[in-house]
């Protein structure tokens, strides 16, 4: 197959999943295109104020939301949509509602300053589903804005990556991406001095087995450089002054844990799979150690014991 001539929406035509399913993400795809322009054009210096985290918000971290919201809630059979950057979640009241979308509009926006790559995170559960468990999802993607503008998604049939085109379309680059059990790169976040001991001793123990540290502190070029590489591993761990970590799971932990699975990966809290973790709120954090099965496993033996 040419994957030049591929597009997104002919390759997920071609998968043959629900339609609506098909039409919602190719709806966060064109909404990705937006964001990637919003983007070029932002005032890098741009003043915010606080998020629902409490963490500082961009001016363009806002417009991605709106994008989003926009193009997303306007679909018919949408019930729900909640984002990273607000309070609640929005019901549509749609009368035939089939899927609930979770996003995290410009995930790492903190590098946006120093020019460095960020991302859009979205999940895709069925109807109503968002509080409860990562189990519901069926489909995930991520849109990386790095010197290339990078789609990469799954619907539960393999994960595959679309980059934009000058023509502003995405095209296939590549499918099935796998990882493989184990790999040679490590992207641990965290202050040092606020790991736990059993948490230091597993990034020590890849140190001495030969890992090369990766982490540009943005989670999406950190794990899609993993999943590109074939391998690896991403850790947020749970600190003593915050033992849920710092990243979210419902706008950034299942849709990754998701497409993780779906390369051959594995994702936990150190415990249990992240997408068996139940959500009680939807701004809820955790720990996270997400990438090869190899490492994934060395950080269970260390962390739960
Ligand atoms: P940011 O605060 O810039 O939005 O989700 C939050 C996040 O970035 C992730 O993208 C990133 O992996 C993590 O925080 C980085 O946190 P540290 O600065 O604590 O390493």
């Amino acid at each position: 197959m040419d994957h030049k001539s591929v597009l997104l929406r002919k390759y997920l035509y071609d998968e043959g999943i629900d339609p609506d399913l098909r039409r919602l993400i190719h709806m966060v795809s064109v909404a990705g295109k937006y964001i990637s322009a919003q983007l070029k054009a932002a005032n890098r210096k741009m003043s915010g104020t606080q998020n629902a985290s409490e963490e500082h918000q961009l001016e363009i971290d806002k417009k991605a939301d709106v994008i989003l919201q926009d193009m997303i809630t306007q679909l018919d059979y949408v019930a729900e949509y909640a984002s990273e950057e607000q309070e609640v979640v929005i019901k549509t009241k749609h009368p035939a509602p089939k899927y609930s979308v979770s996003v995290d509009p410009l995930d790492g926006s903190s590098l946006i300053d120093v020019n460095l790559a960020v991302g859009t995170i979205v999940g895709i559960h069925r109807c109503e589903k968002l509080i409860d468990s990562g189990r519901h999802i069926v489909a995930a993607l991520y849109i990386l804005y790095g010197p290339l503008t990078t789609l990469v998604y799954t619907s539960g049939k393999g994960v595959h990556e679309f980059v934009l085109n000058p023509e502003g379309e995405f095209v296939l680059s590549q499918t099935h991406l796998q990882m493989k059990p184990e790999g040679k790169i490590y992207s641990p976040g965290g202050l040092r001095t606020h790991w736990t001991s059993a948490h230091r001793q597993y990034i020590d123990d890849l140190i001495t087995t030969g890992y090369k540290l990766r982490y540009s502190g943005g989670l999406v070029p950190d794990f899609n450089q993993i999943l590109m590489k074939g391998g690896g591993m991403f850790a947020y761990p749970g600190l003593i002054n915050n033992p849920e970590g710092k990243l979210r799971l419902l706008f950034e932990l299942y849709p990754l844990a998701f497409i993780c699975e779906q390369a051959g990966g594995a994702a936990t809290d150190g415990v249990t799979p992240i997408l068996d973790l139940k959500l009680a709120e939807i701004h809820q954090r955790a720990p996270i150690y997400i990438g090869s099965t190899t490492e994934v496993e060395k950080a269970k033996g260390y962390l739960s014991t």
